[in-house]
């Protein structure tokens, strides 16, 4: 058991539980769980054990961006992820039908425009209802929380430091690190004090102008999918593949498609420098192979390169927790940490995938491993996402790619489609990119991947996930009768290979 008689040297008590501030002791204070991270998986945990009945403690805080971005409780999803990032994504949606719904007979001014300021508001306001929601839930369960940055000072003991520097010391045997992970900057001059991030986008006030975006992955790609769609000209830089680890045919289809929109594609080059100058930013970049060299100019730029977990203050040495060489913690499959009693979920663990559902459920699963005797694992396979790019492109299982290295070409059957969604045919839309593509095994007919690009894709994919987990084969997804008209339809009705080298393109109803 762990003693209460610890000697902390300056102790006030910041937390704030069921709306009272409650301490000012010089011990610390004890809890059944301490979760170091209020966002997607901290707090699933955290409410989850309180559910159970157990005393709770979550710290959660927020160093302000370089250029001065801060936010409030929930975590990259809710702040400075997911929900802004889907909703300036749906705002360009609106800005499409808007221009699409003339074909529909609605009388449409030519040039609709957006306003940032007043989008970026309602932005803002939505995500401050959810700062407000986390905050009564944390209360209403009877969880304390610290707005306090967690540190280890021994295996059972954290330290929470609050923005004025005052300090508390909470201690448990079990303690949960989630604490995710925040965008990482080229080593370039000019990266920090001048350029931007997701993390900073979502907050501006300005609307961005002529922006580049430098990073091919998913963040890079879906900012400036919303970026382009909201009317600001947008470049973005790729310095080798799209979408890394994403089906490459998919990726390049994205990729065409946003071409298509009018977004700027350089590819094959990396940024060597950000200057200011006056109003605008001027950008040196190089080709990857430093064989060409050239200076654009922009009004802002948004660095996507990546991410890396928050692990380096938690002074995991002290708590004997050891990190990958990435700086993420190295956990088994029970979510179990180097050390005895201290647990990682979520963006700062090792080998997870970087999802907020992911986070939520492995969070909810291990307070129930630790407090309801359940023997449930978090089952990491067949995680279905989406890529919420201007045509959107949902996936689950194995691209081609891993389907070819893992089984062998001629162990697996590739069912594709070009399909054209009615909604397009009225509206007179460019449909070429619209593509389904299903992965089976050869043998068995099970399905082992399956990706779409097309509108709504993430809602289209997900019941197709939950057949996925239940091992559905191609025979029995095309038994399936169809709802027509829709695209999900175009899946069940899949019915040319790659192999046979047909035309893949659907004509008719
Ligand atoms: P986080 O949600 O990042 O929460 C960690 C919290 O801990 C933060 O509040 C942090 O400030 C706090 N913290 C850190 N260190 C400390 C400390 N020492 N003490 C106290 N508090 C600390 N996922 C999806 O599923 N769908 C999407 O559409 C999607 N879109 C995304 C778009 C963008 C632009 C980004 C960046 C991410 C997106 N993600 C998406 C990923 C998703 O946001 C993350 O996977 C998810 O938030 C991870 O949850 P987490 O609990 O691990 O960490
Ligand atoms: P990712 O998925 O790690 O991708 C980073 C991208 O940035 C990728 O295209 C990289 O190219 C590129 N990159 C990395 N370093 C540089 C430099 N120095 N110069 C130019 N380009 C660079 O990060 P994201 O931020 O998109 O997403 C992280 C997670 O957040 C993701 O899993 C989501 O779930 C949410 P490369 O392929 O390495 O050549």
């Amino acid at each position: 058991m762990l003693s209460r008689t610890l000697a902390p040297a300056r102790l006030t008590l910041l937390g704030r539980n069921a709306g009272r501030c409650a301490y000012s002791e010089t011990a610390a204070s004890l809890y059944d769980l301490i979760v170091i991270g209020g966002g997607s998986g901290g707090l699933a945990c955290a409410k989850e054990a309180a559910d159970l009945g157990k005393n709770v403690a979550v710290l959660d805080f927020v160093k302000p961006s370089p250029i001065g971005t801060k936010w409030d409780i929930g975590g990259t999803c809710v702040n400075v992820g997911c929900i802004p990032k889907k909703l300036m994504h749906q705002a360009a949606i609106h800005g499409h039908n808007l221009q699409d719904s003339k074909k529909y007979g609605w009388s449409v001014p030519d040039n609709i425009t957006n306003n940032w300021q007043s989008l970026s508001k309602s932005v803002q306001m939505h995500v401050r209802s959810l700062n407000w929601g986390h905050k009564v839930q944390l209360n209403e369960k009877n969880v304390t929380y610290y707005n306090a940055y967690g540190s280890f000072l021994n295996s059972n003991t954290v330290k929470g430091t609050t923005s004025e520097g005052k300090e508390i010391l909470l201690e448990s045997e079990r303690i949960v690190i989630a604490v995710g992970g925040r965008p990482r900057y080229p080593q370039i001059p000019g990266a920090k004090e001048y350029c931007m991030t997701s993390d900073d986008i979502f907050w501006k006030s300005e609307p961005p102008g002529k922006t580049l975006v430098i990073g091919g992955s998913y963040v890079g790609l879906e900012c400036a999918g919303f970026l382009q769609g909201l009317g600001f000209d947008t470049t973005v830089m790729i310095r080798s593949i799209p979408l890394r680890g994403f089906d490459q045919q998919m990726a390049s289809l994205v990729l065409d498609n946003m071409g298509t929109n009018g977004i700027t594609i350089k590819n094959g080059f990396v940024p060597t420098q950000v200057m200011k100058n006056d109003d605008t930013l001027d950008v040196e970049m190089q080709t990857v192979d430093g064989s060409a060299k050239e200076v654009s100019s922009y009004d802002t730029v948004l660095i996507a390169t990546g991410r890396d977990a928050l692990t380096s203050t938690l002074n995991l040495d002290s708590a004997g927790v050891k990190l990958s060489d990435s700086g993420k913690v190295i956990v088994d499959e029970c979510e179990r940490s180097s050390a005895n009693g201290i647990y990682a979920i979520g963006d700062a663990a090792q080998g997870r995938p970087e999802l907020t559902p992911v986070a939520v459920k492995a969070g909810k699963l291990l307070a129930q491993r630790l407090f309801a005797d359940s023997d449930q694992l978090m089952d990491y396979t067949v995680i279905p996402t989406t890529v919420f790019t201007p045509l959107e492109y949902g996936s689950v299982g194995l691209s081609e790619e891993a389907a070819i290295s893992f089984y062998g070409e001629d162990e697996i059957e590739v069912y594709h489609a070009f399909y054209k969604p009615l909604e397009y045919a009225m509206a007179e839309r460019d449909s070429s990119h619209c593509y389904i593509k299903a992965i089976a095994e050869r043998g068995s007919g099970k399905i082992i991947g399956m990706h779409l690009l097309g509108p709504n894709a993430g809602e289209v994919l997900q019941g197709f996930a939950v057949a996925m987990r239940c091992g559905v084969t191609y025979v029995q997804l095309s038994s399936v009768v169809g709802i027509h008209p829709t695209c999900a339809e175009e899946i069940v009705k899949l019915h040319f290979t790659k192999r046979s080298g047909l035309d893949p393109t659907v004509t008719g109803c």
